[in-house]
């Protein structure tokens, strides 16, 4: 049998309309509401109900403000995700769908940029990977920002890990429209289905 999971990575206010406001992000917003529609219909809304067939996980990215991927702190990006901050939070049309347990931070130790939301952890200490397994996940259905950046570093360790990765095209942002183009190209030659 195969369960199916979303894995919904880094939409948040900084990355929508913040520090580093991505292409598309607003429509990948709205897209993505319409698929988690598409694959809930019928079943009344109830959260729990939804959770129980279709397991929605987000990443949130989670730095303190002295980060080093910030410029100012040895980095090259502009602060962004600050923890505790509204350029942090998740886009509220999502919240609905948010659980704590189901919500994993990444970037959190100010040495390390940390792309991937693989090994993200929620608040009692479990990665993304290791809930997906504990849900015996098979399909990993992938959505959110950046395509070349997080979504991409995402996507190619849950198909390390053993995951059938599909990533939905139309719900994801990025920074540059060729450099989104280029790395959707890759993870399709790499095995990643771009749906
Ligand atoms: C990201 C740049 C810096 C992302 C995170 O979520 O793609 N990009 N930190
Ligand atoms: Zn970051």
């Amino acid at each position: 049998m195969r369960n199916s999971a979303l894995v919904i990575v880094d939409m948040q206010y900084d990355f929508i309309d913040g520090s580093l406001a991505c292409r598309n992000a607003d429509n990948a917003v709205k897209e993505t509401l319409k698929y988690i529609d598409s694959q809930t219909k019928g079943q009344g809304g109830e959260e729990h109900e939804i959770l129980d067939t279709f397991p929605i996980l987000f990443t949130r990215d989670h730095h303190p403000a002295d980060h080093s991927s910030f410029t100012g702190f040895g980095g090259t990006w502009p602060s962004h995700c600050v923890a505790g901050t509204r350029g942090g939070e998740i886009h509220e049309a999502l919240l609905p769908y948010v659980n704590e347990e189901l919500t994993f931070d990444k970037g959190c130790d100010r040495t390390v940029e940390q792309y991937s939301g693989f090994e993200g952890m929620n608040s009692a200490g479990q990665s993304l990977g290791e809930i997906l397994e504990l849900l015996d996940t098979t399909d990993v259905y992938v959505c959110g920002i950046a395509t070349e950046f997080c979504v991409r570093n995402t996507c190619e360790d849950l198909l390390k890990a053993g995951f059938k990765v599909h990533l939905l095209k139309d719900c994801i942002a990025y920074v540059d429209h060729d450099g989104h183009l280029k790395a959707l190209k890759e993870m399709a030659e790499e095995g990643i289905g771009i749906e």
